[in-house]
């Protein structure tokens, strides 16, 4: 097994004279797994990376950040199974860990891992709006793995998922299979359950894929979902939360549908178009969240929809509490994975670029506000209990050296 693995470590030797990373950077594949058209084109843009980091360090901006210290974000299935298990058990301690959310506003948080659900149900704004939500779920993301790391001992990084891996048959993957080291299995099937709506989509439904009900198999069977739906919850035959915003205690199982109609919006394809047919970061959110719906696909959700209803459905599928379904952070993961490898395409042009409406174009996304009135320049990513860093919106666009060099990771 040992050897298995370290076999697929790309020799440090092949590495020619311009590819100084594949000296640094460890890169480990499943072989079950042929790369994808945008895996090439990460890969190919990692030339990229180094040019801008090597510029960055003579400028003396990287804060630290190189190629020798920066960390992996690896994709689920090139973990090996010790590691997939490792995340697994520190995500279920962080469900152990008490809560530092306020109890007053949030009694219905009842673990370090729900504080993460009290956030964002409660700061949608700052979360959401076309400015934030690029940057702002970099943060989020990265304070969860930080959570992880230093409350609950995990040694690795954020996985992240690439959809296209498993979007042929995600029940059977390694993400869903429900054995130990997957994510937990698919919901028991409930006839009740229909879908997904898709108001003005042709289909105008992610149809259900069978689940529906709650998870019985595998490390999430027993998890105690608590926090919603809120009275906005698109999420029928839930029982109500006390409270109307949710943030009571409404104990109950996690329920699943785990979708292969939603995954194949989210194929390599689909992420491929998104990445290389938008120089504009506005034509890039559009599509990325499938606004206006696109033409002659029978999978018309937009990468970010698909990736939310991959693992729908209670609370998966409720904008406000999605992180109390733990793949969250692997579908957030990848969204930042798509953007960072769309910025450095043209990193000069595009790390700083945000989306901005105000010349029209804009199309209501995510159903947040069309453009803020704020100034991103201006504008800080405060999340409360979630960590104590503060940090300009604008840092968190970079993940080579942000914010004094706290991002420092690749996506591999
Ligand atoms: C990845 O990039 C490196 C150099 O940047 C190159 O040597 C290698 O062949 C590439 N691998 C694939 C699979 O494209
Ligand atoms: C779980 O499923 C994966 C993917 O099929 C497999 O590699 C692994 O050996 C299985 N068993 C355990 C205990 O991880
Ligand atoms: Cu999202």
């Amino acid at each position: 097994m040992k050897t298995f693995w370290s076999a697929l470590i790309l020799p440090c030797l092949l590495a020619g004279v311009d590819a100084d990373w594949t000296t640094k950077i460890k890169v480990v594949r499943n072989p079950a797994y042929k790369l994808d058209v945008v895996d090439i084109l990460a890969n190919a843009t990692m030339a990229k990376v180094e040019a801008y980091l090597e510029r960055k360090i003579a400028a003396g901006k990287n804060n630290g950040c190189t190629l020798d210290t920066v960390v992996v974000r690896q994709e689920w299935s090139d973990m090996t199974n010790e590691q997939r298990q490792e995340y697994v058990a520190a995500v279920t301690c962080l469900m152990k860990r008490p809560s530092k959310a306020p109890k007053s506003r949030f009694p219905g948080a009842l673990n370090r891992f729900d504080d993460f659900v009290a956030y964002h149900m409660s700061h949608a704004a700052e979360l959401h709006d076309t400015i934030h939500l690029f940057p702002a779920h970099k943060q989020f993301v990265w304070a969860y793995e930080q959570a992880l790391r230093n409350e609950c001992g995990y040694t690795g990084y954020q996985p992240y998922m690439n959809y296209d891996r498993y979007a042929q048959d995600p029940i059977h993957s390694p993400m869903f299979n429900g054995n130990a080291s997957s994510m937990g299995g698919n919901g028991a099937p409930d006839p009740t359950y229909k879908g997904i709506a898709q108001s003005g989509r042709t289909p105008n439904i992610i149809a259900s894929g069978g689940g529906g009900g709650c998870v019985t198999e595998g490390p999430f069977k027993d998890m105690v979902v608590s926090l919603g739906p809120t009275s906005m919850s698109p999420i029928r035959g839930i029982t109500k939360n006390p409270k109307s915003d949710g943030t009571a205690s409404n104990p109950r199982c996690l329920r699943r549908d785990v979708n292969r109609n939603a995954a194949l919006g989210a194929t390599a394809a689909h992420a491929y178009s998104l990445l290389t047919s938008n120089n504009n970061i506005n034509g890039f959110y559009n599509q990325l969240l499938g606004t206006p719906p696109p033409k002659n696909d029978p999978y018309p959700w937009g990468i970010h929809t698909a990736g939310h209803y991959i693992h729908a459905h209670d609370p998966g599928a409720d904008p406000a509490t999605s992180p109390g379904d733990p793949v969250f952070y692997f579908h957030h993961g990848a969204v930042d994975r798509l953007w960072w490898i769309w910025q450095m395409q043209d990193p000069e042009n595009r790390i700083n670029a945000w989306v901005d409406f105000t010349g029209g174009g804009g199309h209501t996304g995510h159903g947040r506000k069309r453009q803020s009135k704020l100034d991103p320049w201006k504008t800080v990513i405060d999340l409360e209990w979630l960590t104590d860093k503060s940090i300009p919106l604008m840092e968190a666009h970079d993940q080579l050296g942000g914010a004094g060099g706290q991002f420092c990771y690749v996506y591999i």
